[in-house]
């Protein structure tokens, strides 16, 4: 058993750096109008502390480049994939995989397969890119996560369970055959990065169970649910990280998985199935999407690269200090009183911008100006997931107006230091002390599909 510390100190020390750009004031104030004011647009030369995404920005561990070096890059058959399902088969438990360019190539392949039109798909809040594909494939996503979730100042720790009393609404108004599967994210996400207790998916596994539901599992931030769960759930503290996590798989029956964010690569992701015929009808339709089943639109050194961050995020020492940064910062912007989601969440914190600039609608887009305004103040990049992210309805094409309208302040694994945090923090709270001057947008581009990525706006 390692020596325990007090403190989240990385259990890795720097061997390489990558040096950052600073920028005049000036300079932002017009990378910031030609990039329509939004951070999407930003080259990221004009960007000092980069916290759009966790997203395929972490830093790699030594032993995973030189796994690099060992890419198998025969068109079938790699060694690497092989590599890559004895990983995902040991810490994930799941039998059949299928890899995939990144996460939204296997949401793609899972919702053609799974979802017939006119379904319903209840989930645990939406995904922007998850949600997306379930409309494409014919389906309605709705919302089954508990009541808190939507409440950004609520302090209830399970923010991610679901609300098993919507759920049986959903299932006696629609009937089970209509549900093809419950999408389950661990942690969610949209709810401020926000973990689901051990307890709350062991009851949903029993309902499904009883319905005849499968449920897929959003497994993009696993190792992070699963650290809350040893850090907080009763009669959990004694177990591993990696344990933990193969028990929530266990309660699942299938996943999609963006690998660019707990399993440290840049570039990556699988679907997975404990179904022999789901397998068969993926492993034929990713060839149509992707890639041959054996890479799916990876290079052999990106499955090896894979395999070995997998085994790397469920290490009780990694996961402490990767979620420790993040709560270092959160508790950074509590003590200043800036108002943020809470609990902080895992992979990221989220500014609240409803309380933070009470003086503007929802209509004029608060988080979007807020996350502009961060950056004009300090190069800091943050990402908007408020009115903009959540997109049109499907059927009426009105705004979807989400209770939650927040900038993420996301934290790439293994890449800021203790010193960027704390740049980050000044700088919010600077724009904190002088939110009264802060104007709304309006949207001038509006692109059809996740409008967040490309949509361009310009100041009232
Ligand atoms: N998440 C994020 O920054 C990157 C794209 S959206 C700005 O948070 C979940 C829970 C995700 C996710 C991506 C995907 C899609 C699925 N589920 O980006 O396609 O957070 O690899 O994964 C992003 P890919």
């Amino acid at each position: 058993m390692p020596a325990r510390h007090t403190s989240w100190a990385e259990p890795y020390k720097i061997k390489m750096v990558e040096p950052l750009t600073m920028t005049t004031r000036e300079q932002r104030v017009q990378a910031m109008e030609e990039a329509g004011y939004n951070t999407f647009l930003l080259p990221s030369e004009r960007v000092y502390i980069d916290l759009l995404t966790d997203s395929g920005t972490s830093a790699m561990s030594d032993r995973q480049w030189a796994g690099l070096m060992l890419g198998d890059e025969a068109y079938a058959g790699s060694r690497n994939y092989y590599h890559l399902e004895e990983a995902i088969q040991r810490h994930y438990g799941y039998k059949y995989i299928v890899p995939t360019h990144q996460g939204r190539g296997a949401e793609n392949i899972l919702s053609r397969i799974l979802i017939k039109p006119g379904d319903i798909v209840p989930g645990n809040m939406y995904f922007t890119t998850t949600k997306l594909h379930q409309e494409l494939a014919g389906g309605t996503f709705t919302d089954i996560i508990v009541d808190e979730a939507h409440d950004a100042q609520s302090t209830f720790p399970w923010k991610g369970n679901v609300d098993l009393a919507k759920l049986e609404r959903v299932i006696a108004e629609h009937g089970a055959k209509k549900i093809p599967y419950v999408s389950i994210a661990t942690t969610v996400n949209m709810a401020g990065g926000q973990p689901i207790s051990l307890a709350n998916l062991k009851a949903l596994r029993e309902l499904t169970k009883r319905h005849g539901i499968r449920i897929i599992h959003d497994m993009t931030r696993v190792a992070e649910n699963a650290y809350m769960i040893q850090r907080m759930e009763e009669g959990q503290g004694h177990r591993s990280v990696a344990e933990i996590v193969l028990e929530i798989c266990s309660l699942t029956d299938g996943a999609t998985m963006s690998a660019k964010k707990d399993a440290l690569v840049n570039i990556g992701g699988f679907m997975a199935t404990n179904e022999w015929d789901v397998f068969e009808e993926a492993r034929n339709m990713v060839v149509v999407y992707e890639g041959l089943h054996t890479y799916g639109g990876l290079a052999g050194r990106d499955m090896e690269a894979m395999a070995i961050g997998i085994a790397e995020s469920v290490q009780d020492d990694h996961i402490r200090a990767r979620v420790g940064q993040v709560f270092y910062l959160g508790n950074k912007l509590l003590e200043m009183g800036v108002p943020i989601v809470k609990p902080v969440g895992t992979h990221g914190v989220f500014l609240d911008a409803k309380a933070f600039l009470p003086h503007l609608p929802q209509t004029a887009f608060p988080a979007q100006a807020l996350a502009a305004e961060l950056y004009i103040d300090s190069g800091v990049r943050a990402m908007e997931r408020g009115i903009v992210s959540a997109g049109r309805d499907k059927d009426t094409g009105d705004h979807c107006y989400p209770d939650l309208e927040l900038v993420r302040l996301t934290i790439p694994r293994r890449v800021y230091t203790q010193a960027h945090m704390d740049v980050v923090a000044e700088s919010v709270q600077r724009v904190y002390e002088q939110r009264e001057r802060i104007t709304g947008l309006r949207m001038t581009y509006e692109p059809k599909y996740l409008r967040f990525f490309q949509a361009r706006f310009e100041r009232l």
